[in-house]
């Protein structure tokens, strides 16, 4: 139940008025809800300067035609996005996802998340998304490359090292990255490392932005764990996804002495008791791009199973997938599975309805904007390194966003710690870089 009456104003006029798009709608909710002990301390001064009424609204979004020829010589059009949803502390910033289910919806929501994800990392980055309903699923490497043309075809108008800083999501990696940055420097005849981060090492990438995600996550995991007196070593851990960050997630997670038994892809899940063996699923995923049932050809009495990874009992459960994995009825699965801890390498793999029945239930909730927020830390590592024309060692690297990390975690636990909300590290996460973005907004007038 929502008091305030100008947070109740904002989120039910912006739920209508957005209606279609219920993606957005949930993310917009989960933040604005948890928003309420910060915004009645200032009230008066959010509703004159419109605060809450501009943050929903995309400073712009952009849709486009991406049209392409098939290795058969067949046209085919997909529709491209980029939202630049809030500029405020820095040129945007986020990731681009190539997926049948991409649609506007999607493509706002995880926007919105990253205004916020981007402020806790503490570096001057503003929240975007883009993307298009293209699937990669299938495509030989030359449609990719002329896909990946076609679309920096358009992209690159709106885009630049001060302006809008691409990067990878889902179904985008560095073959992708690649094929964007040699168009964009075609185009444009300037070589501007810069404008896209996850590039390949040999151009202008950074080292450990591959692992950083998935390395992120555990670093947060550990933090919060360590804050509530449980130690990760010899957990059980089950992680949703088989891609970068799920991979990574699970390296780092097998490196602090936890016990991975359980990966999936979009098919299904393998299970391992004696511990999944990374080096067989990075061969299938990184290298041959296959299915997560290939796990059993090289590991014969390993299981794999067309079903929900979440029926495999866990201590640690990382959803590393995609949006809305675990809803009610899997979050009551995993409460009476003995789930202590969940971390979302995913962007918003709980729904709301999940998160609260976690938070009931004193399940530690790593949110996915500061758990997973490690990689857009690191992209913004790779943009100082191209700016500065230096690369720094995995090391260095490494060790920047483990304290990045560590920050942020210590970010949550203050606002969380502030507002007495306990172990609530979803509402503090979202106070702590609301105040941030809040601030900025309102200190550079109403634009
Ligand atoms: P990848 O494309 O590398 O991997 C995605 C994984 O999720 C695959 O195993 C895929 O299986 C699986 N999946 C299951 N269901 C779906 C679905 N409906 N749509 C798409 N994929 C599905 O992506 P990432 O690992 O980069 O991203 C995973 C999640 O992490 C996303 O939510 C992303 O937004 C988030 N994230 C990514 C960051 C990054 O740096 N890459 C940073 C922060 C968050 P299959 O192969 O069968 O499709
Ligand atoms: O969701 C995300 O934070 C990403 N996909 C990474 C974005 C980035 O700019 O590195």
């Amino acid at each position: 139940m929502i008091n305030c009456e100008y947070l109740k104003e904002v989120i039910n006029t912006t739920s209508e008025k957005n209606s279609q798009e219920k993606e957005f709608v949930q993310a917009m909710q989960e933040v604005l809800t948890s928003l309420e002990p910060v915004i009645k301390e200032k009230e008066e001064e959010y509703k004159k300067y419109g605060l809450l009424e501009r943050l929903v609204e995309p400073e712009r979004i952009i849709s486009f035609r991406v049209p392409w020829v098939d290795d058969r010589g067949h046209v085919q059009v997909n529709r491209g996005y980029r939202v630049q949803f809030n500029g405020s502390i820095g040129p945007y910033k986020g990731g681009l996802r190539f997926n049948p289910t991409v649609n506007q919806s999607i493509m706002k929501f995880l926007a919105f998340e990253q205004i916020f994800k981007n402020a806790l990392t503490g570096l001057p980055i503003g929240g975007g998304k883009g993307g298009s309903d293209f699937d990669p699923k299938g495509k030989s490497d030359m449609e990719i490359m002329r896909f990946c043309q076609s679309f920096m075809n358009e992209l690159q108008r709106h885009i630049g090292q001060d302006v809008d800083v691409p990067a990878g999501d889902i179904g985008v990696g560095e073959r992708e990255i690649g094929f964007l940055f040699g168009q964009f420097r075609k185009i444009k005849n300037t070589y501007e490392a810069g404008v896209l981060t996850g590039k390949g090492l040999s151009y202008g990438g950074s080292l450990t932005r591959k692992e950083a995600t998935g390395y992120g996550l555990l670093y947060f995991m550990r933090e919060m764990l360590k804050a509530n007196n449980i130690n990760i070593a010899g957990k059980k851990v089950i992680i949703s996804g088989a891609g970068n960050v799920a991979i990574y997630a699970c390296e780092k997670a097998i490196q602090m002495g936890a016990n991975v038994i359980a990966m999936s892809d979009s098919n299904g899940y393998i299970y391992d008791k004696n511990g999944i063996k990374l080096d067989f699923i990075k061969e299938i995923k990184e290298i041959k791009r296959g299915r997560i049932k290939d796990y059993l050809k090289y590991v014969p009495d390993a299981q794999y199973v067309e079903g929900s990874i979440y029926d495999i009992p866990a201590e640690i459960v990382l959803p590393c997938a995609t949006q809305n994995d675990i809803n009610l009825q899997t979050a009551e699965k995993l409460v009476s599975n003995g789930t202590i801890a969940i971390g979302e390498g995913a962007n918003m793999p709980c729904n709301n309805e999940a998160i609260n029945y976690l938070l009931e239930n004193k399940v530690l909730l790593a949110p996915g904007k500061a758990a997973n927020a490690g990689g857009v830390a690191t992209s913004a590592l790779e943009m100082s390194q191209n700016s500065i024309r230096s690369s720094w060692t995995f090391e260095e690297v490494d060790k920047k966003l483990e304290q990045i990390m560590i920050n942020i975690f210590n970010q949550c636990k203050s606002a969380a710690d502030k507002y007495n909300l306990g172990t609530n590290y979803v509402a503090g996460a979202n106070i702590s870089a609301f105040k941030k973005v809040s601030n900025a907004m309102i200190s550079q007038g109403i634009i």
